[in-house]
């Protein structure tokens, strides 16, 4: 967590420079669901994400270098830097695919988990998706089709109660919380402190168990909260769509604080020793992002390479 953390506040503090020319959606606040999950997997295990898919990308052990060259344009991304930072996938390591389309990766999830149980390969196909993807119909239609096909899914909602900067509770029922929506499709359902990195991997341990045991999907509603704006690196207090209150409120719960405390109180770690991860992930990313501004950006007669007609 710690390292996804330093890595996008280093990509957030040096946007302003305008090299990296693309929405860049931060996870800051919120990498204690990635880390939870992507913990409880294996590397054949498949990740599908959304636009906010830089700490997936990063938790399921995405290559930091593919991932930043692609934030600046360059031909070494991990989308051959035409894809930005809504497109971000490592397929060796079991990171297949980002979409900015909302929703579009939860059916693409379902798929490989279809070719899975097809070919009789004991793997788990998981999504991550925000609670505005809980809106579309794809989202119905591909839990539909899990539960009926009994297919080794695990959805994980990252309920952050916004979707851009309309609140939960304006887009939908108030007293039916997202996981008992996922339970009325026959699907074992379980809402957790998205923000507690042990109790989600606790929870991706128990889902993974049940979907392997019982050989259908699970849902995973992980309650956390996005720090800084929709889109974009900086706080976004004065817009005017959540008040400060809230903001701290969800700050003083910062997982990564929280997981600190825990592991100095058991003795697992040394302040000290803290402060070097910090400084080493420091050193990686800035080492990482001199590296990449040398390299060149894609050849433009090539541009349409990779590209479906
Ligand atoms: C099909 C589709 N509709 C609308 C959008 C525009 N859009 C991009 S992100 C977003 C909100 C997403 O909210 P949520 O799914 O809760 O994820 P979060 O941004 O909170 O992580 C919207 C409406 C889109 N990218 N795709």
């Amino acid at each position: 967590m710690m390292r996804i953390r330093t890595i996008e506040e280093t990509i957030a503090a040096r946007y302003p420079e305008g090299e990296m020319r693309t929405p860049t959606h931060f996870s800051i606040g919120q990498e204690a669901t990635a880390v939870g999950v992507c913990a409880a997997l294996k590397t054949e295990d498949a990740v599908y994400s959304g636009h906010r898919c830089h700490a997936h990308y990063l938790a399921k052990g995405g290559n930091l270098l593919g991932m930043v060259a692609e934030l600046f344009g360059r031909e070494a991304g991990c989308a051959r830097g035409r894809g930005g930072s809504v497109h971000l996938n490592d397929p060796g390591v079991g990171m297949i695919a980002s979409s900015a389309i909302m929703g579009e990766t939860i059916a693409t999830a379902v798929g490989t988990a279809f070719a899975f149980a097809m070919d009789n390969r004991p793997h788990v196909s998981v999504t991550f998706f925000g609670d505005g993807c809980v809106e579309e119909g794809i989202f119905h239609e591909s839990m539909n089709f899990a539960v009926m096909r009994k297919l080794p899914v695990l959805f994980v909602c990252e309920n952050n109660l916004f979707s851009v900067h309309s609140p939960l509770y304006l887009r939908q029922p108030r007293d039916i919380p997202i996981y008992a929506r996922a339970q009325s499709y026959g699907m074992l359902a379980q809402q957790v402190d998205g923000n507690n990195v042990e109790a989600v991997y606790e929870a991706a341990v128990k889902g993974i168990n049940d979907i392997r045991k019982k050989g259908g999907p699970f849902f995973l509603e992980c309650m956390t909260y996005r720090w800084r704006e929709h889109v974009g690196p900086l706080f976004d207090t004065g817009q005017g769509y959540r008040t400060q209150k809230e903001i701290d409120h969800w700050m003083a719960r910062c997982p990564i604080k929280q997981a600190s405390e825990t592991a100095l109180s058991r003795g697992a770690c040394t302040p000290d020793q803290i402060k070097l991860w910090k400084n080493e992930y420091q050193t990686e990313v800035e080492k990482t992002i001199q590296s990449v501004v040398g390299l060149p950006f894609p050849d433009t007669k090539g541009l349409l390479e990779g590209t479906y007609s």
